[in-house]
């Protein structure tokens, strides 16, 4: 069995406990819990405990810091010029150990997202965006659906036959997105020096505005903080 599989069975076999941390560290938001207190809470063994926290990092649903993954950071007004490479990565999103992973991708406007689904059961995605064109379709194992972007904006993707499968599909008008990684970090390369406006969107905090100013030589660096509304 690949690591995935592992991974992905496991998963599947141990839902309940897993979710039930999921649910725990979702409602607490940023501020988290140290992991004595989740296992007291639930009543799990610390092995198990540090098992499932293991599991929820490497499907990207938590981070075990304080820093806020999955943020999705933008400029506002790009560089003059600055435009998606003609021939952009293809992305791809999966639905294993049924949580969709990556949890959030970035698609060029136009752009074409392939759905996938590693797990041995059905899924379905689901999403009515405003701009976009809506799309309900189940998913058996194996099969690719892949779904087309026109419109700049981040559209909310769900499973609605696992009511915690929820995923988001950013599509950005230019190159000049990143989302912040497990540490709370995110950097823009060949950024030419000058004053910009970023946004910072996070599904459950919503958006903070920032500035930052990149000088002549060298890089800016910039901490945002975002509060629980
Ligand atoms: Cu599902």
């Amino acid at each position: 069995m690949k690591h995935a599989d592992v991974v992905g069975a496991l998963g599947a076999l141990a839902q309940g406990t897993l979710l039930a941390v999921y649910r725990l560290l979702v409602m607490r938001g940023p501020e988290g819990f140290a992991a004595g207190e989740i296992g007291e809470k639930l009543e799990i063994p610390g092995p198990t405990l540090s098992f499932h926290l293991k599991q929820l990092v490497q499907a990207g649903l938590v981070s075990a810091r304080k820093e806020i993954m999955n943020a999705v950071v933008w400029i506002d007004i790009p560089p003059p010029g600055m435009t998606w490479p003609a021939n952009a990565e293809k992305v791809t999103m999966d639905q294993r150990g049924c949580v969709f992973v990556p949890r959030i991708v970035i698609v060029p406007v136009g752009g074409t997202v392939d759905f996938l689904n590693s797990d041995r059961l059905l899924h379905n995605i689901h999403s009515t965006p405003k701009l976009n064109v809506a799309f309900n379709r189940t998913q058996p194992k194996d099969r690719t659906i892949p779904v087309t972007f026109a419109k700049p904006e981040i559209v909310r993707v769900d499973c609605d036959l696992h009511s915690w499968m929820t995923a988001w599909v950013v599509v950005a008008p230019h190159p000049y997105y990143a989302v912040t990684k497990g540490d709370g970090q995110f950097s823009f390369d060949s950024l030419p020096p000058g004053s910009y406006r970023l946004q910072i969107w996070h599904e459950r905090l919503g958006t903070v505005p920032a500035e930052v100013k990149v000088p002549e030589n060298g890089n800016a660096a910039l901490t945002v903080e975002m509060k629980v509304r």
